[in-house]
């Protein structure tokens, strides 16, 4: 049996949670709070030493890396592919799983800390949140969650995460030109790495980012409408709430405001 260390609200476990639904595979959950830091307990570490998820266990053996384990659930049920069988069409649908890693996956992180984190680590007492934290094995990413709790709203960054996501639907709007789905002529890995990407900005309130991109728009009713991608989505009991109004018109102003010189 499959089993999937994970967390609803993360764009990462969201991907492997489409690529499991669109195999029709069988898999047991065990969802991990990232904000209650349950990721870095010591029997979580010890399954995943950089603290991060989702992680896999199959027969009894981990593996981490959201991009590695999509390719491996390829590998093991075969059918339906979701990679091309073209060496090109394959390569650069690998392409994407990278794209969305070095580039979508810091853009989602940098926009849902002050939107989607920041409102509840505020609320933890400060002394728990450091001594929690302190396992982290990623100073970096120790210090976000830090600073998303102390720090004032760092429109900067939030601006240069919007315009980022901007910049992602323009891709996709482009890559639209040439096939139906970014996998192709069939929804594939490229479509589902970024279907995380949609859901994510669903969920911030910003679905007015793509109204500009018509082909990327119409992509976005689809994969969302998709039952994987409905199936991959946290249930009302585990999601996050969405920013409150006025957070998401200054998220807005943020973006529309001229970046520094
Ligand atoms: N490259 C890793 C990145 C995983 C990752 O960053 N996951 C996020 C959630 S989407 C996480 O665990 N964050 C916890 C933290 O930053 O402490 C993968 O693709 O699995």
């Amino acid at each position: 049996v499959l089993e999937l260390w994970h967390e609803w609200n993360s764009v990462h476990s969201f991907k492997v949670r489409v690529v499991l639904a669109e195999k029709g595979l069988a898999w047991r959950g065990h969802p991990l709070e990232l904000l209650r830091l349950d990721h870095l307990r010591p029997e979580y570490l010890r399954l995943h030493p950089s603290g991060v998820v989702p992680t896999l266990v199959h027969e009894g053996r981990a593996l981490g890396e959201s991009s590695v384990i999509v390719q491996y659930l390829e590998e093991i049920r075969p059918r339906p592919a979701l990679l091309p069988q073209e060496p090109y069409a394959r390569a650069r649908a690998r392409l994407w799983l990278k794209y969305f890693d070095e580039v979508v996956h810091p853009a989602v992180r940098a926009a849902s800390f002050p939107l989607l984190y920041r409102p509840y680590l505020r609320q933890c007492p400060p002394q728990e949140l450091e001594d929690r934290i302190a396992a982290h094995p990623d100073a970096a990413r120790a210090r976000a969650f830090l600073d998303a709790a102390r720090q004032p709203l760092d429109r900067a960054a939030l601006g240069a995460a919007l315009t980022r996501f901007t910049e992602i639907i323009g891709r996709i709007d482009t890559a639209l030109a040439e096939a139906e789905w970014l996998g192709g002529e069939r929804f594939g890995m490229a479509d589902a790495a970024l279907a995380a990407f949609a859901e994510r900005v669903d969920h911030l309130g910003l679905q007015l980012l793509w109204r500009d991109a018509p082909r990327a728009e119409a992509w976005r009713a689809r994969i969302l409408a998709r039952p994987s991608v409905r199936a991959a989505a946290a249930p009302p009991q585990h999601r996050l709430p969405a920013p409150a109004e006025e957070l998401r018109r200054e998220a807005l102003a943020c973006l529309a405001a001229p970046g520094p010189a």
